[in-house]
């Protein structure tokens, strides 16, 4: 059981570990995610995880954060940054001796939006190199949007580079009638798959993309945008690659990406031929030949081909519209954290006549 504020299990000395690479999921999407990659060979070494509710940390196996919140109260972001803020000795051992630090949240909820970005610039400040993992909500959530938007904005602020993963990109294959739930788990299952497929070890039957392509692709101006697509047709790795530009064009202008890192995860059978076509063409799918493209492949059992693409490097981005606050700024900053020190949120206030 987790008591509030408490780093459980007890920490491990750290004093070797200065390439460690850390993962750290934030609130109910972003536990969920971690603890179902902690289950893949990664080239991930420590697996952490903070929420503000007990549940997301029941089912995890790791290094936990329970932010202690009062149960009479819906939570802002500002809110449950305010109250991670106490725990700022517990999340800095999280990160403690880490080289690479990846903190996953859903953004739109109070929890991942409020907490995401602060354990970032925790992370940063420890020196470690950080990249955000954002889980972008569902279109018929229309209602998280402003508070995905200014989350994505601060998770950005916070760290070197942020991937971008879309809900409705994730949630492409599943069936109409699937439940909230079953939408999940379909969603955690595609983003795990991508996710693991990037930073998988060397394993046979694998080609992995490397931590340092990975970031050097990540850690631009901007966002890095996943787009998914499968294929069991004959000429699978054309059409798959051809859905995942698809899937990504929905994101942003695919032609203005700079960057781009393809993942082909298939049952083994996929030749050399097929992999240098897809590099070879992508620049002319994504009308963009001057787009500098990597690749990965990893291997499964079926024979389904699974082809996810990072890129990143946009000019603009679908998500510019939910931050409106940021574009009526014109890049002018100001301080739309300050009623993080407030347990009841500015929301509580009276308002003025
Ligand atoms: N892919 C995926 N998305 C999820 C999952 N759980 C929630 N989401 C989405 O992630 C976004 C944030 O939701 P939560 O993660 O539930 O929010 P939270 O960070 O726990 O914040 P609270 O409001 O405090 O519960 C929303 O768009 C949800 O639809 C999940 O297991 N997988
Ligand atoms: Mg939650």
């Amino acid at each position: 059981m987790f008591i509030p504020g408490d780093a459980l299990p007890a920490r491990p000395p750290m004093s070797d570990e200065k390439s460690k690479v850390t993962a750290i999921g934030i609130g109910s999407a972003g536990t969920r995610i971690v603890s179902l990659l902690s289950k893949k060979s990664l080239l991930v070494d420590r697996f952490a995880y903070v929420s503000c509710d007990s549940a997301d940390l029941a089912g995890t196996d790791g290094l936990g954060v329970l932010v202690d919140s009062p149960v009479d109260q819906k939570l802002t972001p500002a809110m449950a940054r305010g109250l991670a803020m106490r725990d700022r000795v517990r999340i800095k051992e999280l990160v403690e001796g880490s080289k690479v630090v990846f903190v996953v949240a859903g953004l739109g909820g109070a929890t991942g939006s409020g907490i995401a970005p602060y354990v970032a610039s925790v992370a940063q400040e420890s020196g470690a190199t950080t990249v955000g993992v954002a889980v972008m909500p569902f279109e018929f959530e229309k209602k998280m949007r402003f508070y995905a938007g200014v989350s994505l904005r601060h998770l950005r602020a916070q760290s070197r580079g942020v991937v971008v993963i879309d809900n409705d990109t994730l949630m492409r294959s599943s069936p109409d009638d699937s439940t909230l739930p079953d939408l999940y788990v379909s969603a955690n299952t595609e983003a795990v798959r991508s996710l693991g497929a990037l930073l998988s070890a060397a394993a046979e039957g694998s080609v992995p993309v490397g931590l340092n392509k990975l970031l050097g692709t990540v850690i631009r101006d901007g966002y890095s945008l996943l787009g998914v697509s499968t294929s069991d047709a004959p000429d699978k790795a054309e059409e798959g690659l051809a859905g995942a530009v698809v899937s990504l064009s929905k994101l942003a202008e695919t032609k203005t990406a700079t960057h781009a890192v393809v993942i082909l995860s298939g049952d083994g059978s996929l030749s050399g031929q097929e992999v240098g076509m897809v590099v070879g063409r992508l620049g002319t799918m994504m009308r963009n030949q001057g787009v500098d493209v990597e690749y990965c492949v990893g291997s499964h059992a079926s024979p389904q081909l699974q082809v996810s693409l990072l890129a990143s490097g946009f000019t603009s981005t679908k998500y510019d519209e939910y931050d409106p606050l940021d574009r009526l700024l014109g890049g002018r900053a100001i301080d739309d954290e300050m009623d993080a020190s407030f347990t009841e949120g500015l929301e509580a206030l009276s308002p003025c006549d």
